[in-house]
């Protein structure tokens, strides 16, 4: 990306911050020295200077119409030079992020309380980790601002970025669409390959290769491979079973591209055709989804969405002979997200209708608030029959547009005929 990018997600973050305000990101940390490891950069931080590198610091400050922000980075150490290479120089992190005033890691403590002063609100970006887990760094980090700055009002940064990330540029959906094109691919060569008999992670591979091979080294997350009753479990991801004659399975995968995520779910017959139960629920499903794509326009929430789902799928289940009352349609007060006037439909349909997309194949979420263009959004209708060993889920990517939506995933096959058709070949 562009540092322009990186430029302009700043000035929008200062403008939305009080006065007399500061901000913390940090990079995330590195686990070893000099052990080669996955390093993925916290998204935020990425959003906000484009690098990735690690134990970074970004801080920003606002005082009347004063507006200031500073980088800290590591030091290069020469004696890991042979083991790590070089780390970037201040120069290079100022011309990937259009940032001027960068700093080493070792001024932080002596720059931070000069840029404190005359400071009430201290915006922080930490996720809040479970009691058993160790204190990240930013954690600790909070602890001792606390501790030297009692009376800096702490505030969560997160709502900011959550506002601002969801609406995407034309080049963060570029890289959405290039990331859908590369998923195509993998899933077309699964469904090329597929035999009755193969593990699950047979397929994985198809489609890490497929991906890698034209040029991207990370998946968005680890690809779910779900074959028979495993499809019935929603994050299943051993991917380790052989593969039945008569199983459906269940693709939830998305590569990414220039850091944006895809994600998609298609469902497939191992033989190559649906039977005719499969048939039954797989056509109510893509109904389903297709309805819910058609309702995705700017002004709606991904939760009055999900009513909507529930109420479709409720009857769906009912046409399908699973559940024996009929929706009701108005849902009861008590429960919003009980449309069915019964909870019946719980047992075979479990999850959300979608979530935002973007850096984050799970990308900062608030369902409640009304969806608009340029958001990018799953629709990911499913139904789980465990007593029939048969789970179906089929989910598409969608920008919101300013008149409805456009489906950005339209080219991954889900017709039953064209999937035939694919895996006859
Ligand atoms: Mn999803």
């Amino acid at each position: 990306m562009d540092k322009q990018f990186f430029i302009s997600n700043r000035k929008n973050l200062c403008n939305m911050m009080e006065d007399k305000s500061l901000s913390i990101f940090f990079a995330k940390q590195s686990p070893q020295r000099t052990l080669p490891s996955n390093f993925v950069q916290s998204k935020n931080f990425y959003y906000l200077t484009g690098l990735k590198i690690p134990n970074s610091i970004l801080l920003f400050s606002k005082k009347g119409k004063k507006t200031d922000e500073l980088l800290f980075i590591e030091r290069n150490i020469p004696e890991y030079e042979v083991w790590i290479g070089k780390k970037i120089l201040t120069e290079q992190a100022s011309k990937i992020s259009g940032i001027k005033k960068v700093y080493y890691l070792d001024d932080f403590d002596r720059v931070f309380h000069s840029f404190v002063q005359k400071t009430e609100i201290c915006y922080y970006d930490y996720e809040t980790n479970p009691i058993d887990f160790n204190l990240s760094t930013e954690l600790v980090r909070l602890n001792q601002i606390k501790q030297h700055y009692p009376t800096l009002k702490i505030k969560k940064v997160t709502p900011f970025l959550s506002k601002l990330r969801s609406k995407k540029s034309k080049p963060e959906i570029e890289n959405i669409r290039n990331a859908i094109s590369l998923t195509n691919s993998g899933i077309k060569s699964i469904l090329k390959n597929t035999k009755p008999g193969m593990m699950e992670y047979e397929l994985e591979a198809y489609f890490a290769f497929e991906t890698t091979r034209r040029g991207e080294k990370q998946l968005a997350f680890l690809p779910i491979v779900a074959s028979g009753q495993n499809a019935t479990i929603l994050h299943y991801e051993k991917n380790a079973e052989k593969i039945g004659n008569n199983d459906l399975i269940i693709l939830d995968v998305g590569a990414k591209y220039n850091e944006y995520c895809a994600d998609i779910s298609r469902t497939f017959p191992a033989s190559g055709k649906f039977n005719k139960r499969q048939k039954e629920i797989y056509n109510e499903v893509l109904q389903i989804q297709k309805k819910m794509i058609d309702s995705v326009k700017p002004g709606i929430s991904i939760n009055t969405l999900n009513k909507k789902a529930i109420k479709l799928i409720t009857e769906a289940l009912f046409r399908l002979k699973l559940i024996k009352k009929k929706s009701k349609g108005t849902p009861p007060k008590s429960d919003p997200l009980d449309t069915s006037g019964g909870e019946e439909y719980k047992k075979y349909y479990m999850h959300n209708i979608g979530h935002h997309l973007g850096l984050d194949a799970h990308d900062l979420n608030n369902r409640e608030e009304k969806l608009q263009a340029g958001n990018v959004i799953t629709i990911e209708p499913g139904i789980y029959v465990k007593e029939e060993k048969i789970g179906v889920r089929i989910e598409d990517d969608i920008l919101v547009t300013k008149n409805g939506a456009e489906n950005l995933s339209s080219i991954i096959p889900k017709e039953i005929d064209e999937i035939e058709d694919i895996m006859k070949k």
